[in-house]
């Protein structure tokens, strides 16, 4: 069939999730608890319809039928996560024999079934009894981390040959010590800078460990949601909110990761501030061997910024919002029920600023999707018409696709997601599957989108 957005030979359609919020059976099979566990038990209210991360979509026990309709719908690839407190339950020491078990069979069976596992380390969930010792605040929980990289390594390396140390890194930091949407809920700056940087030597720990390992064809990488900012106008006030913006939360994780340090603009701007970390004599080296050999890119959505409308209250906490303000683009394009801005351009732009400033790095779209509330709506005969998502896919997919003729490194297009599954506070609110599961029955049916991107996989193109 002749399509006419044709990608490379070998690129990789798949789709991307997370432990917490597929595996559901959080109180089984030896499971520590995590974080989300634990809010949960202490505060159901804060997710939506009281839904919490214990059973989510079942994966745990439907693992082969979710890898038969993965393979059912094109997939060649697949990144999954492993739950830290599945495989050691109390963050360190002794490993959980059926954790093993169950992730070796997933990785088996994804094999069996063509499909490569990618591989995440951490996607939020820290296993309960480090937070209690301070999280990523306390630089002994980097030093547990490691060592839980390394078992996995050890364990799976034989036949997992992508590996991320973490998802979306700034996420906890921006919800757990910024803004309140995930636990512990502090909203301190200094806190949250300490957590980000500790992050990144617990990035840069495994990157090194993994190295020492000598699996032949092994790559190691990190996933980040990169939101490009666009500042109002050209005019200079606006140009510099977007810079900051940009600083605070693109950069402050995209350069350690392609370039080996920090952007000293932003140092600046922290010191100005008194908001520097506790570093260790030595981390500088160590952040340099954490150069990744792949970046995972996550795209939603942009952030438009302009100038400050009004100074920011000094007396109150200091935050990145002390220099720009978010700025309403009239005419933007919405997705509503999560309420972020749909901007196709935005996956080019990304592309064009990793070739230009950062080495044209090896990347692929490790996520991009649309969640719907309520797509019972779309139902006829028995299957969701998402005809939204294929637009929003295709939409994206265009801009990609002009990216890679103009020579930007992307390897692969990963959606969010492959079925519904639990969003962190929004539970089962919005749905971002390509099948639909009914969190009742737990049964899966594959929607429209499914049998489209079946085809752009086959066709490897559209
Ligand atoms: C990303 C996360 C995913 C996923 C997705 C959708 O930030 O890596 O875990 O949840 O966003 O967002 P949400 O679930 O908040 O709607």
């Amino acid at each position: 069939m002749s399509v006419q957005y044709k990608f490379p030979t070998g690129f990789w359609w798949g789709s991307a999730t997370s432990a917490t919020q597929i595996e559901g059976a959080a109180n089984e099979g030896g499971k520590g608890l995590n974080i989300w566990d634990h809010w949960y038990k202490t505060e159901p209210n804060r997710f939506f319809d009281n839904v919490g991360p214990e059973s989510t979509s079942n994966f745990y026990h439907l693992y082969k039928e979710d890898i038969r309709l993965m393979k059912e719908i094109g997939h060649n690839t697949f990144r999954m996560s492993i739950s830290w407190s599945r495989l050691i339950p109390t963050g360190r020491g002794k490993v959980n024999a059926e954790a093993v078990q169950f992730y070796n069979n997933v990785i088996d069976e994804l094999i069996a079934n063509d499909i490569e596992p990618f591989v995440t380390l951490y996607h939020f969930d820290m296993p309960l009894e480090l937070q209690e010792e301070g999280g990523w605040e306390n630089r002994e929980v980097v030093e547990a981390y490691t060592d839980y990289a390394k078992e996995c390594f050890r364990l799976f390396g034989d036949r997992v040959q992508k590996w991320f140390t973490f998802n979306e890194p700034i996420v906890p930091v921006e919800g757990g010590y910024l803004y309140d949407f995930h636990y512990p809920n502090v909203v301190d700056a200094r806190r949250a800078v300490q957590v980000a940087y500790h992050t990144m030597i617990a990035h840069a720990q495994a990157v090194r460990a993994y190295r020492t390992f000598s699996f032949e064809e092994g790559q190691i990488g990190i996933v980040l949601n990169l939101t490009p900012s666009y500042p109002r106008s050209e005019n200079p006030a606006d140009l510099q909110a977007s810079n900051r913006a940009d600083l605070f939360f693109n950069r402050s994780f995209l350069d350690p990761s392609v370039l080996g340090e920090y952007p000293a603009e932003l140092i600046d701007i922290l010191r100005e501030h008194d908001q520097l970390p506790v570093t260790e004599q030595g981390d500088s080296k160590l952040l340099k061997e954490g150069i990744v050999d792949l970046l995972g890119v996550n795209y939603y959505q942009p952030r438009r910024v302009k100038a400050k409308e009004h100074l920011p209250n000094t007396d109150g906490p200091f935050m990145p919002d002390w220099f720009f303000d978010n700025y309403e683009m009239p005419g933007r394009k919405m997705n509503k029920y999560r309420g972020w801005e749909i901007y196709e351009k935005g996956i080019y732009d990304i592309m064009m600023n990793l070739k230009e400033n950062y080495g044209n790095v090896e990347s692929f779209i490790a996520e991009n999707g649309m969640g719907v509330e309520d797509e019972s709506r779309f139902i006829v005969d028995g299957e969701v018409q998402d005809d939204y998502r294929i637009e929003f896919i295709g939409g994206h997919l265009k801009w990609l696709h002009k990216a890679i003729e103009e020579q930007c490194n992307v390897r692969g297009f990963h959606m969010w997601s492959f079925m519904d599954n639990w969003s962190w506070m929004n539970a089962y609110k919005n749905r971002y599957g390509f099948i639909s599961v009914d969190i009742e029955t737990q049964k899966r049916t594959p929607k429209k989108s499914a049998h489209w991107i079946k085809t752009v996989s086959e066709n490897n193109g559209f």
